[in-house]
């Protein structure tokens, strides 16, 4: 993208976020990247190296928990030291100068809330949470390495990750308040997200459908980059600062 349109178009939306109330961000993996964070279908993406149907689905986990559970801890392992980038500090900085503004991310990596977000409405879970394969506890893990499966403390159970692999149905609760908050904007940034994963995908679509001016931050196009009112392209730690 030329970089007086570039320039341009920040100003545009720059103006937008100035004159708004209430605004959302909904990110994927693309925000995480600039930290070390793989990706999924990047060059070097996660589902360009592994099989998702193999690591990343309730029938992978019954049949070999031990392979899912080594997946996860490596990316337990990977994901501990990191550190958020001036794209997610900027989204926490948004958070401080609007009257309502929340980070709705497909990402589980929890760099959000690191960055000072606060306001954070995770769709796929936290890989930092663990949760019951019997009764369904919920409990904060940051134990990195793990040794082997982690087990419940109240019932012995398998734990799993409490993130929502492909075929799970997302949180009830947490999906409403993502609808809420994309079909009450006046504002949606859509940053660094692939937009193939439903229902996360089709989120722009519901809010440009209740009239809220919509924004694609990302190094490439989208299906949906067609349907927005603005694509910025480009690496969304450098783009977002600018918006402030
Ligand atoms: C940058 C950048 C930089 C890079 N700056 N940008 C057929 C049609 C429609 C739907 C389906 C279908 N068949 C099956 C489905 C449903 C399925 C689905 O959508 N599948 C599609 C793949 C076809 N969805 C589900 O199964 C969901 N559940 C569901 O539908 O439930 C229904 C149900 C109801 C009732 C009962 C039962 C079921 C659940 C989806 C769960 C997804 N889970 C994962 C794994 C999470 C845990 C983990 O991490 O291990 O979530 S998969 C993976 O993809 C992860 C991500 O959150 C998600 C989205 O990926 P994302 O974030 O978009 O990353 P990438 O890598 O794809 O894209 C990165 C982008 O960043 C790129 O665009 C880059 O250009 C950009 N970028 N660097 C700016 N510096
Ligand atoms: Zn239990």
């Amino acid at each position: 993208m030329p970089k007086q349109i570039l320039e341009q178009r920040v100003r545009t939306v720059r103006e937008k976020l100035a004159e708004c109330k209430r605004a959302v961000a909904m990110t994927g993996a693309g925000i995480s990247a600039e930290s070390g964070v793989p990706t999924f279908r990047g060059k070097d993406g996660l589902w360009r190296q592994y099989r998702a149907t193999d690591l990343a689905t309730p029938e992978a986990f019954m049949r070999d928990p031990d392979t899912v559970w080594e997946f996860y801890n490596w990316r337990r392992e990977l994901l501990a030291p990191l550190k958020p980038n001036p794209g997610h500090l900027a989204l926490a900085e948004l958070e401080n100068r609007l009257s309502e503004f929340c980070v709705v991310t497909q990402n589980i990596d929890g760099l959000h809330r690191v960055a000072g977000s606060q306001n954070v409405i995770e769709m796929h879970g936290n890989i930092w949470w663990v949760r019951c394969t019997r009764c369904a506890k919920r409990f904060e893990n940051r134990t990195v390495p793990l040794s082997g499966p982690p087990h419940c403390s109240l019932c012995g159970a398998m734990l799993r990750p409490d993130v929502v692999w492909f075929g799970e149905a997302l949180d009830a609760a947490i999906l409403q308040s993502a609808f809420d908050a994309v079909q009450s904007c006046e504002v949606m940034l859509i940053v660094g997200t692939s937009a193939v994963v439903q229902p996360a995908a089709s989120m722009g679509v519901h809010a440009k459908r209740a009239g809220a001016f919509v924004v694609e931050i990302n190094l490439e196009a989208t299906p949906y980059s067609e349907l927005y009112d603005l694509s910025l392209l480009g690496k969304s730690g450098e783009i977002l600062p600018q918006l402030l």
